[in-house]
């Protein structure tokens, strides 16, 4: 793509890059075969751990003659990284590379991916565009706290927000009371963070008798983990700031994949750098649009570390329903969870957000909690602790405590247990949100 001048992102300009960001979708199309093609060829040639796979699913290097064709190639899983760890995925010598960047999983080796310095200006201009459809803008102060180091967070936000030309403030996570202090000296105007940790930031301001609503803060992109409607009432509430959502992960490029504008009604995932299916996570086949299943992403222009239908896990629906936006690239709903995340309560299928959409923004309690998961006999048996809002007393936790759990039963169809917990119970985030305690017993 070409470089962005500051001229076209002057005051006055609805769009980061108005010629892709608005491009027709027949011509988006059009690019997006163009690209998958080159992808496939580059893939095939230089990475030997997808030349087997395309030769055993019949798909040589000669390309495809459509879109709809992608659904010939074959699905590329976590595991697949994993398996070709550390660099067996990448389609250039370490040499091309410029940078590594690492999550760390639950068990056993490290995901890495890697960026060549095409890859990261890539990731940089779309970053910026996120940035920007947000609502940011050249000369901001943007106060990161996206935690720098292997998470793509910290990094992917600040090089776009450098590319945006807004003014960065690199804090990471952590050290809550300085983040407080800082926002209100610097007049940061954007804040990057997850959105539990933006909610960890609020409460800290008010701890100190800090009013942020009064602070510069205007935009926040909140990200990284699952979120409801209900947690974003709260967050904008509480700091005084649009909260945008913002979509990415590490194996695709990391934040900045998809990202709402303005309209705040679904993310645009960037099409002319990626293609968007939503499969079927039983059968693996795809859905219309409009149907909720696994998010499925193919890259149109990483060069080390192509992904051919990366099963994201994500649970989500798209839609090509033009935006008020003006903007053409397809919306993605918001990610109600993963399918690893999944609950099955007595044969409900549940998501963490599910219940967090019921629990925030009730009388009495405050947004923190967490799900315990435990096994009872055959059964699956869910207890939510949540925390009690400051002040309660704490005779009424009881009844808190039954009202929660009615309101779950009859919203979110599932039998839990409530405890209510005391202000500061629950641990605060720093970076992704841990939602749910899993206390069964570990399949062997
Ligand atoms: O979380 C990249 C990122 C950083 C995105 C900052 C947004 C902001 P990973 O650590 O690889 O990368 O985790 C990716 O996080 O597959 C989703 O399950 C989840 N996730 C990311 N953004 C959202 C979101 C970064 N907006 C995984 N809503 C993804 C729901 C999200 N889940």
């Amino acid at each position: 793509m070409g470089a962005i001048t500051m001229k076209e992102v002057g005051i006055g300009t609805r769009y980061f890059d108005t010629r892709l960001e608005t491009m027709p979708r027949e011509r988006l199309a059009a690019l997006q075969l163009a690209r998958l093609n080159a992808t496939l060829a580059h893939a095939y040639a230089n990475a030997p751990a997808y030349r087997a796979r395309l030769d055993a699913a019949g798909v040589g290097a000669e390309g495809l003659a459509e879109l709809g064709d992608v659904a010939r190639l074959p699905f590329t899983v976590k595991a697949d990284l994993r398996d070709h760890y550390p660099f067996g995925m990448f389609a250039c010598g370490v040499s091309e590379l410029a940078r590594l960047h690492a999550s760390s999983g639950t068990t056993g080796k490290p995901t890495v991916v890697g960026y060549t310095r095409g890859d990261l200006d890539n990731w940089a201009d779309l970053m910026a565009r996120s940035l920007f459809a947000a609502g940011a803008r050249p000369g901001d102060i943007v106060h990161n706290a996206y935690g720098y180091g292997l998470f793509t967070g910290g990094l992917g936000a600040h090089a776009g927000a450098e590319r945006l030309g807004a003014v960065v403030v690199p804090v990471s996570g952590g050290s809550t009371e300085r983040q407080v202090a800082l926002i209100v000296d610097f007049g940061a105007r954007v804040l990057c963070a997850t959105p539990s940790y933006a909610l960890a930031i609020a409460e800290v301001a008010e701890q100190q008798g800090v009013d942020l609503r009064k602070s510069k803060l205007a935009v926040g992109l909140f990200g990284a983990e699952p979120w409801s409607e209900a947690m974003r009432g709260a967050v904008e509430a509480r700091l005084g700031l649009k909260a945008i959502d913002i979509y990415g992960l590490s194996e695709i490029m990391g934040p900045g994949v998809a990202c709402e504008c303005e309209c705040q009604s679904g993310l645009h995932g960037w099409e002319d750098h990626f293609l968007f299916e939503v499969i079927d996570p039983e059968t693996g086949a795809p859905l219309p649009e409009g149907r909720a299943g696994e998010l499925v992403i193919t890259t149109l222009t990483k060069q080390a570390l192509p992904m051919l239908r990366y099963r994201t896990r994500d649970i989500t629906r798209i839609t090509t329903e033009p935006c008020a936006c003006g903007r053409t690239h397809l919306r993605i709903l918001r990610v109600t969870g993963r399918n690893d995340d999944m609950l099955i309560v007595r044969g409900v299928n549940v998501y963490p957000s599910q219940v967090e959409a019921v629990l925030v923004g009730r009388p009495r309690i405050a947004p923190h909690y967490q799900l315990v998961v435990e096994r009872r006999g055959a059964l699956d048996h869910v207890t939510i602790d949540v925390e009690a809002a400051p002040g309660v007393p704490e005779d009424d936790f009881p009844d808190i405590a039954r009202d929660v759990a009615h309101h779950v039963k009859s919203l979110v169809g599932i039998t839990v247990d409530v405890c209510l917990r005391r202000p500061g119970e629950i641990p605060r985030s720093q970076g992704k949100a841990v939602r749910v305690r899993d206390l069964r017993p570990k399949a062997t």
